[in-house]
């Protein structure tokens, strides 16, 4: 009730980049739900922005898409493969690096304030900052499973056949099949991307391996009711950075956290519907950074080696 009266009262006042600052000193319990624009500035674009994935499929075409939604339709990935295969390696997160946006996520959970980092990203880049207490909604590369018999394989296991644009069988589908006839010479297909279809025979029974991210026509991952259940009891601020929020469910954890609780937009363009009663539009880098200044805090260094 208390949270309820004082926000009300703060709805009449201006709120302004102080007040965000002071919520983020006195907040105990953050839920921060992010999305791929805190990860623009490491060199993977978002989806929506001018620049992003979208603009980039349906500028060149060059996968012959009717629509960019599909390079993360289950139901097409499943009829072509080679489509998301030749294009996955554009999006791989081996080589990339933290941003400072990352690294701050770290920092609220050094300081006891991360109650959890709801992240829509597959980049993995806050395990790799050092975030414990991450979900990752849509999955990682990580691990891959057969979209047939659904064994489960380390996310290396696919990363050679990822970054040369190949699609990945499932061995354990190979090994089940019984042997078949050798073929004569596989003829060279026409089409514009690389398949692999035209440089070695398929298995008998072609089992694609597929990443463990959610694609468009997918469940979440299981924990995220359950967690998220908990978490909009406890929680004390939301802090939304970098996502246009138009991918549900996790676009829905705004709407379930009680309306008492605080909420503070970091984005590079307004998202109207998230409601915040403040918000910081431009870069999150720089506007985390700023935060950051204000409030004395320096940036923990990098962990050595990869938690979790
Ligand atoms: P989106 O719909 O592309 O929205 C990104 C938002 O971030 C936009 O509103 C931008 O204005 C904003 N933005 C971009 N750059 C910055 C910046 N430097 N500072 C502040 N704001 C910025 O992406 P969402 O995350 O909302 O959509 C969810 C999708 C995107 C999930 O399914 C992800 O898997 C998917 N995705 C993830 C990655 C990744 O893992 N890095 C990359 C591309 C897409």
């Amino acid at each position: 009730m208390h949270k309820i009266v004082r926000r009300r009262e703060r709805r009449e006042e201006i709120w302004s980049p102080n007040h965000a600052i002071e919520l983020i000193k006195s907040s105990k319990k953050i839920v921060v739900l992010t999305g791929a624009g805190i990860s623009t500035s490491c060199g993977i674009p978002d989806f929506r922005s001018e620049n992003g994935l979208y603009a980039e499929l349906r500028e060149k075409n060059e996968f012959d898409l009717e629509d960019p939604h599909q390079m993360f339709d289950i139901h097409y990935f499943k009829q072509h493969p080679h489509v998301f295969y030749s294009f996955a390696h554009k999006i791989y997160p081996s080589n990339f690096q933290p941003s400072p946006s990352h690294r701050f996520l770290a920092l609220l959970e050094q300081k006891d304030k991360l109650l959890r980092n709801y992240t829509q990203n597959i980049d993995g880049l806050e395990r790799k900052a050092g975030v414990q207490r991450v979900l990752q909604c849509h999955g990682s590369f990580s691990t891959a499973t057969c979209v047939q018999c659904r064994t489960k394989v380390p996310g290396q296991d696919i990363e050679a056949d990822i970054l040369s644009q190949r699609v990945p069988y499932c061995r354990a589908c190979a090994k089940a099949a019984p042997p078949r006839p050798k073929r004569k010479k596989a003829k060279k297909r026409k089409s514009g991307w690389q398949s692999d279809e035209s440089e070695k025979e398929p298995p008998p029974n072609p089992s694609i391996m597929k990443p463990d991210i959610t694609f468009f026509g997918e469940g979440l991952i299981s924990d995220f009711d359950d967690l998220l259940s908990k978490d909009t009891e406890q929680a004390d601020l939301l802090l939304i950075i970098g996502t246009s929020l138009q991918v549900a469910p996790v676009s829905e954890v705004v709407s379930l956290m009680p309306h008492a609780i605080p909420r503070i937009l970091i984005n590079k363009t307004p998202i109207k519907h998230a409601n915040p009663d403040i918000v910081l539009l431009g870069d999150a880098d720089l506007i985390v950074s700023y935060i950051c200044e204000r409030i004395g805090w320096t940036f923990p260094a990098m962990p050595a080696t990869l938690p979790g």
